[in-house]
């Protein structure tokens, strides 16, 4: 019997809590994507995350909370938990604190404890509603933790609705639409199937009385993405669109992104294994829940070209900007980039499209929220994690434009789908392959064309293991480090004797190591800053 008034709840989470036992020794941290872990290291953790769901909605008077159980590109036995806000945003990062609280609290008492002190501190009203969304991708520990999840939201009297298996930017569009529902701008229909209609629909208005796009290929990372692209597709169409979605095998649970996959293709920068693909026509990769995608082709020479976030991030602002010219409407274009983004690439928004560029610490709750400064902020991370941000003011000024011709006309027709069609709460794979489709169809280019707008400095991202990634503390959005002291020097000195040398270091967010990023002007330089600056961190 699950008591549902507040002064239950004390003795009822410590009650439950004994089912889902901390592991002992461990350290959680709510960090850049959620908690991430081993899945069977996982079980008090989200069971803790269903408390603290309900928390925060009862801090926001009952607005619906987003719970999603995934390791996104991570290998199979990894899953993870993270939550999504009102509007289909990250987790606000003040909370951050309290999820790791939680997590951590040692005993079924202390976390009962944590409980009332976080709602006291924030003046929580426990009497008020509760109300929890959640989905968990295709990995096999998901079933338990989902249980678990359920055991966190029952312990405080929480209501909620199991939405099973999705992608995670689905998880957000439907929490953006129950939250926006009896609003002035409903975001739309709170279901699966809403999802589908919303881009099937934009995707049909933007391509209107274009060419259909030859094939692409998508590799599904045997992820999520795989059974719920090819239903995205059967909204749309085949008179409109043609997918081949291969690495699809969702059951074979021990494949999920080996050797496959967004992540796999972007930093080993080659075709996933077994993909032989024919030349000039255009593949893509999603990760493993399907808010990541690059895309990529090959030559006459057999020659792997990639086309990442930054290849995404350029071709969209050209494409926006040049409707914002033909229509007329005067808003302000902008690019959220990491350092991660390819130098050349940051180059060419700022020097030949002249739109101006923000560099934002990794993460995408830093890249969001510089993406929401503009009129229309464009974001993306060079692994293919990325958006179009169109503002409330935007939004209006193009509904209330007053066209003066049909060529105004068609551009505003197209910016406004363009809104519908992009997924407005987080990076969505599969919502950025119908915009790069859609765009590529209106130019009538293939990969080929896509690539010529500028050539990427040759990169190298290294993973090392240090002793304490901590230690490594940096400024000026992750691009230099300030501890531990004097490295920068020596970085520095090696980066000046490269040509378009630039190198970093910074602490991963999702696994305990650090990044050396090196980019210079031919490979095998490229390949050499890497290996020099990470050999500065072997000796620390
Ligand atoms: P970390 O592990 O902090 O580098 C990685 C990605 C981020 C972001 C997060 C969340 C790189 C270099 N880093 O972060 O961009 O996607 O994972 O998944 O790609
Ligand atoms: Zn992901």
């Amino acid at each position: 019997m699950v008591e549902s008034t507040p002064q239950h709840w004390p003795s009822q989470i410590a009650k439950f809590s004994t089912l889902h036992p901390r592991p002992e020794g461990h350290k959680f941290v709510y960090g850049t994507a959620g908690f991430r872990l081993l899945g069977s290291l996982l079980d008090s953790v989200v069971f803790r995350v269903g408390l603290l769901a309900a928390l925060r909605s009862r801090k926001l008077d009952g607005e619906t909370i987003g719970v999603m159980i995934t390791a996104s590109h991570n290998p199979p036995d990894d899953n993870g938990v993270k939550l999504i806000d009102p509007q289909g945003e990250m987790l606000e990062a003040s909370w951050e604190t309290y999820a790791t609280r939680f997590a951590n609290a040692e005993t079924d008492a202390e976390l009962a404890n944590e409980y009332l002190a976080v709602a006291e501190a924030l003046k929580i009203n426990l009497d008020g509603p509760a109300n929890v969304v959640f989905a968990r991708d295709t990995r096999a520990s998901g079933p338990a933790l989902v249980a678990a999840l359920k055991d966190g939201l029952q312990a405080v009297a929480a209501d909620y609705t199991d939405y099973r298996i999705l992608t995670t930017p689905q998880l957000h569009y439907i929490v953006k639409c129950i939250n926006t529902a009896t609003t002035a701008t409903p975001y739309g229909k709170p279901t699966e199937e809403g999802y589908y209609e919303k881009l099937a629909t934009a995707f049909q208005i933007v391509t209107m009385g274009k060419p259909k796009s030859p094939v692409i290929t998508v590799d599904a990372a045997n992820g999520v993405g795989g059974p719920k692209l090819k239903e995205l597709a059967r909204y749309i169409g085949s008179d409109h669109i043609d997918i081949n979605v291969v690495k699809d095998k969702i059951d074979a649970v021990e494949k999920l992104n080996h050797q496959c996959g967004a992540d796999f293709v972007k930093t080993q920068q080659k075709l996933p294994l077994g993909l032989e693909p024919a030349p000039f026509e255009l593949y893509a990769s999603l990760d493993g829940d399907a808010d990541r995608i690059v895309f990529y082709y090959v030559d006459e020479a057999s020659k792997f070209h990639l086309l990442d976030g930054d290849k995404i991030a350029s071709l969209v602002a050209m494409f926006i900007r040049d409707l914002l010219a033909v229509s007329g409407v005067d808003l302000q274009v902008g690019i959220v980039q990491t350092a991660y983004a390819n130098g050349s690439s940051s180059k060419y928004l700022m020097d030949i499209l002249k739109v101006p560029v923000t560099v934002t610490p990794t993460g995408v709750k830093h890249l969001h929220h510089a993406a929401q400064l503009f009129d229309i902020g464009i974001y993306f991370e060079a692994n293919g994690h990325g958006t179009v941000l169109f503002s409330n003011s935007a939004m209006k000024a193009l509904e209330s434009f007053e066209a003066q011709n049909p060529g105004q006309q068609d551009a505003v027709t197209t910016l406004l789908s363009l809104a519908a069609l992009i997924n407005q709460t987080v990076g969505d794979a599969l919502s950025d392959l119908l915009l790069v489709t859609a765009i590529l169809s209106h130019k009538v280019w293939g990969p080929n064309e896509w690539n010529l707008a500028y050539t990427d400095l040759p990169n190298r991202l290294v993973r090392v293991v240090v002793k304490d990634r901590m230690a490594f503390k940096t400024e000026d959005a992750e691009r230099r480090l300030v501890e531990p002291k004097g490295l920068q020097a020596q970085i520095d000195a090696l980066v000046k004797k490269y040509k378009s040398g630039r190198s970093f270091v910074r602490a991963s967010g999702t696994e305990d190591a650090v990044r050396v990023y090196a980019e210079a002007a031919t490979r095998l330089e490229a390949d050499e800053l890497a290996v020099k600056v990470s050999d500065l961190l072997k000796v620390l």
